[in-house]
């Protein structure tokens, strides 16, 4: 092979397994079920912008409304012993792993009844009994912490695969490649899922990086299997992930997917992202992944009723966890000093 031809689409020759994009029809029961993750994740994330306009919302927010294709398609695919590592954008990675709407709303106001009693906020979440052991605001820290989860469960034997999902921003952090090799090298249960919506912050990704595909293009140099698919297509989605975390499960080693998405609006909550062309977010907006699926799901017969009265039932269940979650008392000055270190104490620091 010429230095001067592409990257192999799929890794390395003695890592034949070639995780191409899988499209085709889910079974209908997932289907809807990867529609109600959607609308979920959508109503409450609005729902958490409104009280940020209300004040209610402690510390900054940063939504992921328009990649909840990405969070519903993966988590789907996922054993609920499995494990994911996941960023400060990670409100739809606990919705689509099942962590209960009252408690992380909490959470975002900064209220006792959180899911860490509000010492976390929207940015430090984790929801260890499903398996979330973290979001990270470290670009790129996740992925080598995500090694050692897939290493332990490889250790026990356990067969729990680790999803580690990041942005296009941390392909440019050393950590991200580090992370790769050692994974390859180790043979480790793990998938990487690189949600890229374009942007790091405010820059897009293509002016920074010397690859089209920031992720998937920079896998091949260690050998690991990796593929690019449309990150709004739930299905897409699914299908990838659930033949990549079977493949890890199986002891076939880790894989890259670079799910390719947009995120709808700033990147954080007070951004209002006037860098983007007006032409591309519309380009964009036309392609909602949740607004596109209904669409698929009435296209299979899908009775519209049907969808509706999910919409109805998530309704009802995001007004009840805003009521618990504004219903919430402020945590005691005492939780200041409980889950700080492993023996619960502090005495050891000078
Ligand atoms: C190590 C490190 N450097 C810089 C930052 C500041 N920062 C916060 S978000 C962000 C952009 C990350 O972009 P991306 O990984 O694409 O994630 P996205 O926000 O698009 O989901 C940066 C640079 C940080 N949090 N950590
Ligand atoms: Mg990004």
């Amino acid at each position: 092979m010429s230095i001067t031809e592409p990257r192999a689409e799929t890794g390395s020759a003695d890592r034949p397994y070639p995780p191409a994009p899988r499209s085709g029809e889910v079974p209908e029961e997932t289907a809807i079920s990867l529609y109600r993750t959607m609308a979920t994740a959508r109503k409450f994330e609005k729902r958490a912008y409104d009280l940020f306009l209300r004040n209610l919302v402690k510390g900054t927010t940063h939504l992921g409304i328009g990649q909840e294709a990405i969070a519903a398609g993966v988590a789907a695919a996922m054993r609920r012993d499995d494990y994911s590592f996941i960023t400060y954008r990670g409100h739809n990675h606990l919705i689509a792993r099942g962590t209960p709407l009252g408690p992380l709303m909490a959470e975002l106001l900064g209220r006792d009844n959180g899911l860490m009693h509000g010492k976390g906020g929207s940015m430090h979440l984790i929801d260890a009994e499903r398996g979330i052991l973290g979001s990270y605001a470290i670009i790129g820290a996740q992925l080598v912490i995500a090694n050692g989860a897939a290493w332990s469960a490889q250790y026990r034997g356990s067969g729990q695969v680790t999803v580690c999902f990041f942005g296009d921003g941390a392909t440019n952090i050393g950590a991200f490649h580090e992370a790769l090799n050692f994974a390859v090298v180790w043979n480790l249960p793990v998938v990487f899922v690189c949600e890229n919506n374009l942007y790091m912050e405010y820059t897009r990704i293509d002016t920074v990086t010397a690859v089209e595909h920031p992720a998937a293009d920079r896998a091949a140099a260690y050998g690991l299997p990796s593929v690019v698919i449309d990150g709004n297509d739930a299905d897409e989605v699914h299908l990838t992930a659930a033949a990549a975390i079977e493949q890890a499960r199986a002891g076939g080693g880790p894989a890259l997917i670079e799910a390719v998405t947009y995120r709808h609006g700033g990147h954080s909550r007070a951004d209002p992202a006037k860098y983007r062309d007006p032409e591309e977010v519309r380009a964009w907006l036309e392609r909602d992944p949740l607004v596109s699926y209904r669409a698929r799901l009435l296209g299979r017969g899908v009775p519209d009723a049907v969808l509706d009265a999910i919409d109805a039932e998530i309704t009802v269940r995001v007004d009840a966890a805003t009521d618990e979650a504004t219903a919430g008392d402020w945590p005691d000055e005492a939780r200041l000093f409980t889950n700080v270190w492993s023996d619960g104490g502090h005495a050891w620091r000078n």
